[in-house]
């Protein structure tokens, strides 16, 4: 199988970071692709985005959320719960964290526009989605909704979005969520996050 991504990519990590968790990294041959350069990579991915998974067939799957559940769905211990309520939970913690993401995404494309040409409404809006969704993770850890005891799909995506926070300086989070930043320091520290850190050059 051929993973396109590229390094900085949180999307492209959380498929890393479960993969190295079930031990199936192996299975991947990685391929960097650069997503807002490369138009060639439309042809695998009409919306040109990483990451994408090309199976040995020729097939194609994309969107971190598919391929991260075929991928969980090759092998023993599944990180994306079966049974409800775990997986709605954990599927809608990724939602959240994937959305953050996203808002993250066009905050640093907006910051790289000269500001006379910034959409002021939209950048804020999105500012507002990102610590909307930081909150909603500090409460979840103090209540325990999101684990230190477990590395699922809901608390990998979480850890690779605040990590790319960090990488992007996309927002000073940790300031009034003490909860999250010791949960953060902790997950960070697990072999497949380390193994999977990329910073900009
Ligand atoms: N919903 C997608 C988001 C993926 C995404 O936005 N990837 C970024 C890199 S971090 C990208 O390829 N962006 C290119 C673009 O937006 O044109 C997923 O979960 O895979």
């Amino acid at each position: 199988m051929r993973l396109l991504y590229s390094p900085i990519s949180p999307f492209a990590r959380k498929v890393r970071v479960l993969a190295l968790e079930k031990g199936l990294f192996d299975l991947f041959s990685l391929e960097i692709v650069a997503p807002f350069q490369d138009e060639t990579l439309r042809s695998q991915n009409p919306l040109c985005k990483v990451p994408a998974l090309i199976l040995d067939d020729g097939e194609i799957i994309f969107d971190s959320s598919v391929v991260a559940d075929y991928v969980d769905s090759l092998a023993e211990p599944r990180l994306i719960p079966a049974e409800q309520p775990a997986r709605r939970r954990a599927l809608t913690f990724e939602a959240a964290a994937d959305g953050m993401g996203d808002a993250s995404v066009l905050v640093v494309r907006e910051r790289m526009r000269p500001e006379e040409e910034r959409r002021q409404d939209l950048f804020e809006r999105q500012l507002r989605a990102v610590n909307a969704a930081l909150d909603l993770f500090e409460a979840a850890v103090v209540d325990g909704a999101l684990s230190g005891e477990r590395f699922e799909i809901g608390e990998i995506a979480v850890a690779v979005q605040l990590a790319y926070q960090d990488v992007r300086q996309v927002s000073d989070w940790r300031p009034g969520r003490p909860a999250l930043s010791d949960w953060f320091e902790v997950v960070s520290k697990r072999a497949s996050m380390v193994a999977t850190y990329a910073t900009v050059t």
